[in-house]
């Protein structure tokens, strides 16, 4: 049985795979999961059938048989849990690619997103070059941490995994970023994670549903 996300009929990303169905097709497509795709309107996020399975009224949801999950992150750590490929069988290393899961959306997505989100919402606010500011110092020292810990390597913790998938997809947002710059052994971690052709194909099989909800 195919399992079925759920994205948006019309993402407000331009297509640029921020949305965060990215991650759990990514995921699908590392471990060679076919999936099928339930596209929904801003309009359906808040209605009580999409609410029953993501009860904050968001994209992306994951239905399997019985199972219905929410949080692209609980949702990749399900995948990852399912199938080899996305998680070491060491359980010390398993336990530390989960760490760096959590760190990957608890640590270093809360100032890049809201980052971003400040740049669309909070332009206008007599504040604004100050919190960017703020924000970005942030974000900053998030990156002085990460770059370091990563340094010449290819990857957080070995092969690629779970929680590099998530590291990229965060550190996506900043892409052509000044700050990114900045971070050369970073910058190439982000495109070593784009070059994968795994990724490739979520990619695309997202910017698809975008151009034809354009064209
Ligand atoms: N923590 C959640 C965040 C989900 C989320 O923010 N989804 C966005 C799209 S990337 C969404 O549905 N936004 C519409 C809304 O919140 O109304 C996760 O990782 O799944």
């Amino acid at each position: 049985m195919k399992p079925v996300i759920t994205a948006f009929e019309r993402s407000p990303d331009g297509g640029r795979g921020l949305a965060r169905d990215m991650r759990v097709r990514w995921a699908l497509e590392e471990v060679g999961q076919p999936y099928d795709v339930r596209f929904v309107s801003f309009k359906a996020l808040r209605e009580l059938a999409h609410l029953a399975i993501q009860p904050f009224g968001q994209i992306p949801t994951y239905e399997e048989g019985e199972l219905a999950l929410f949080e692209s992150g609980a949702i990749v750590l399900h995948i990852a849990e399912r199938h080899g490929g996305l998680l070491p069988n060491d359980p010390n290393a398993r336990a530390r690619a989960i760490a760096w899961m959590f760190a990957a959306l608890n640590t270093v997505e809360p100032p890049i997103f809201d980052r971003s989100l400040a740049m669309i919402v909070e332009r206008e606010e007599p504040w604004y070059e100050q919190r960017l500011r703020a924000l970005e110092n942030s974000i900053r020292q998030r990156l002085d941490s990460l770059s370091r810990h990563l340094g010449e390597a290819e990857w957080l913790d070995g092969a690629f995994g779970a929680g590099d998938l998530l590291m990229v997809t965060v550190l996506l947002r900043l892409k052509g970023s000044p700050i990114l710059e900045d971070y050369p052994n970073l910058s190439a971690y982000l495109a070593r994670g784009e070059a994968r052709p795994a990724y490739r194909r979520a990619f695309e099989a997202q910017a698809a549903v975008f151009a034809a909800s354009n064209g």
